[in-house]
C-alpha cells in the first residue's frame, strides 16, 4: 500500500532549561544553568515544522508534558499544597526538583519505538512510548507520553499502542533515536535495524566504561516481539562502546538512515562489517547505499559537536533525498566541507537545508531528536487527529499561543515560582484545546 513518512516533531514546553541532567551528554553538561529562552526555543522548533510543511512534508505536532511535575515530587515524598511542594523540593533537593522540570519531552525521536503497519504482523502501526529508565527527568515521561500518542493516533482499527517496557535499567529503551527503517517504498515492508549499547542480562558482554549505555539489547528484542517484527526483516546491533564514552548517548548521535541508505561514521558500531552484511541480507537486494564518514574527515568529536549525524534524512514529494540539519554543521568546517562534497558526489542525498534550533541542541538535541518518524499509509493519514497536522492555521495558532503564554527567560528559581506553574497550566489548558487532544495531563484529570 502506498505511504509516506511523516515526522511528529515535540513542541518545547515553557519550562525548557539548562539543567545540567544528563550524564554523558556533553552539551547537556556544558550548558548547565545557562539561562535559557523557552519563547525562543518553542519558536526555533516551529519553524522547522512549518518549514518541512511548506516543503510538502506531513508534519506532525506532539504537545509538551506537565512541567514542573509536582506529582512525582509527591510521589518522592513532598507534601501540602502545589505551592508548598515545589518551594520545599527547590530549597531540600533542588536537583530532583530541577529533574521535574525539565521540557525533555521536546525530543521525540525518545518518545516511543514506532513500527509501520507494512512490517507488523497484525498490519496495524505499533507503538510503544520509551521508559527512558536512564534519567529520572526523563522516566517521568512515558505515561503522559502514552496518552499523548493515544490522543494522536486515536483508531484502534489501524493503531496499536503498547505500554512502555519494564521500568528498570535491564530494558532500558530510548524509542526512535536507537531504531531506524530501511525500505524501497515507504510502503513496502522494511527492515527494522536495532541499535543497543549493551545486553543487560549478560554483564561478561563489551560495554562502555565511562558513560551509560541507555539502550539495551533486551528492550530492543522486547520491541520487536511486541511490535510482531518478522525475524528476517529485523536486525540487531551494537553501538561501538568507545563512542559511547565519547558522548554518543544515542545511536541518532552517529548514524540516520532513509528508505535504501545508512549514513553514519566510521566508528559508529562495534563491527561494521557484520552490520553491513546483516543490513543487506535482510533488505533483499543490493539497492543499497552505505554512506561511511571517516574519522578522518569528520572527527567523533566534530560529530557530537555539530550533530551531523543528529540531522533529518529525509524524501521530499518529489523524490529529492534531502538532509535537514541544524546550523551548527554550516558553521563546523570540517562538517561543512564535508556536506559539501556529499551533495556533489554520486549518491542519492541532493541537498542540505539548515535549520537554527540552538536552545535545543545546547541540551543536546538536534534536528532528529526533535521529531518522531511515523509512516502512514492513506488510511492512517485520515485517521490522525488534524488538529495536530502542521499548516497555516495551526502555525499561526501555535505561535500566537507560544508567544502569549511563555517567558523569554528562565533560570532555576523561576521555575519554584508558584505563578510559574499556574502559567504552564494555563498555557497547557489552552493547547489540549487547540490541538484537541482531550484531558492528556494529570492536572486535568
Ligand atoms: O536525553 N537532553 C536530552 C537530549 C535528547 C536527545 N535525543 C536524541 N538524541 N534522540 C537527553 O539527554 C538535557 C536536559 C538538561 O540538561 O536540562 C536532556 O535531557
Amino acid at each position: 500500500m502506498k505511504a509516506i513518512e511523516a515526522n511528529f516533531d515535540g513542541l518545547v514546553g515553557p519550562s525548557h532549561n539548562y539543567a545540567g541532567l544528563s550524564f554523558g551528554n556533553v552539551a547537556s553538561k556544558s550548558n548547565a544553568n545557562a539561562v535559557s529562552n523557552p519563547k525562543k526555543a518553542a519558536l526555533q522548533g516551529l519553524d522547522k515544522m512549518k518549514a518541512l510543511a511548506d516543503l510538502g512534508m506531513f508534519q506532525g505536532v506532539l504537545a509538551p508534558q506537565e512541567r514542573p511535575d509536582v506529582h512525582s515530587l509527591r510521589r518522592v515524598g513532598f507534601t501540602g499544597s502545589d505551592e508548598k511542594v515545589l518551594s520545599d523540593a527547590y530549597k531540600k533537593a533542588p536537583a530532583i526538583f530541577l529533574a521535574c522540570c525539565s521540557a525533555s519531552s521536546m525530543w521525540t525521536a525518545n518518545a516511543a519505538t514506532v513500527s509501520p503497519s507494512a512490517d507488523c504482523k497484525d498490519n496495524k502501526l505499533h507503538f510503544t512510548p520509551a521508559n527512558l529508565t536512564n534519567k529520572f527527568h526523563r522516566a517521568i515521561e512515558p505515561k503522559v507520553t502514552g496518552n499523548i500518542l493515544k490522543a494522536v493516533f486515536n483508531n484502534s482499527e489501524y493503531f496499536e499502542h503498547h505500554q512502555h517496557l519494564p521500568e528498570n535499567d535491564h530494558f532500558g529503551d530510548e524509542g526512535a533515536a536507537n531504531h531506524t527503517r530501511f525500505c524501497s517504498e515507504y510502503g513496502d515492508a522494511g527492515t527494522e535495524f536495532f541499535v543497543y549499547g549493551k545486553y543487560a542480562f549478560d554483564s561478561s558482554k563489551i560495554a562502555p566504561k565511562k558513560f551509560p549505555a541507555r539502550q539495551t539489547r533486551e528492550a530492543s528484542e522486547a520491541i520487536a516481539r511486541l511490535h510482531q517484527l518478522d525475524d528476517t526483516k529485523t536486525v540487531f546491533a551494537q553501538q561501538n562502546p568507545d563512542v559511547i564514552d565519547q558522548g554518543v548517548f544515542h545511536n541518532d548521535v552517529i548514524a540516520v538512515g532513509n528508505k535504501n541508505v545508512l549514513f553514519y561514521h566510521d566508528q559508529a558500531f562495534l563491527n561494521t562489517q557484520q552490520v553491513k552484511q546483516d543490513i543487506l541480507k535482510s533488505f533483499g537486494n543490493n539497492d543499497f547505499h552505505f554512506i561511511e564518514v571517516p574519522s578522518e574527515q569528520v572527527s567523533v568529536q566534530d560529530a557530537v559537536k555539530s550533530y551531523l549525524f543528529n540531522t533529518q534524512l529525509i524524501n521530499l514529494p518529489n523524490g529529492d533525498m534531502v538532509i535537514i540539519a541544524p546550523s551548527d554543521c554550516e558553521e563546523n568546517q570540517a562538517v561543512n566541507a564535508y556536506l559539501n562534497t556529499l551533495i556533489q558526489d554520486n549518491n542519492p542525498i541532493t541537498n542540505v537545508h539548515y535549520f537554527d534550533v540552538k536552545q535545543s541542541m545546547q541540551n543536546g538535541g538536534g534536528p532528529a531528536c526533535l521529531r518522531l518518524r511515523v509512516v502512514l499509509n492513506e488510511q492512517q493519514q485520515q485517521a490522525v487527529n488534524k488538529n495536530a497536522v502542521m499548516n497555516n492555521g495551526l502555525y499561526s495558532k501555535l505561535t500566537t499561543w507560544v508567544n502569549k503564554h511563555y517567558r523569554d527567560q528562565l533560570c532555576a528559581a523561576d521555575l519554584a515560582d508558584p505563578s510559574f506553574l499556574l502559567e504552564s497550566r494555563t498555557a497547557l489548558d489552552e493547547l489540549t484545546q487547540i490541538m484537541h487532544l482531550g484531558s492528556v495531563y494529570p492536572f486535568q484529570r
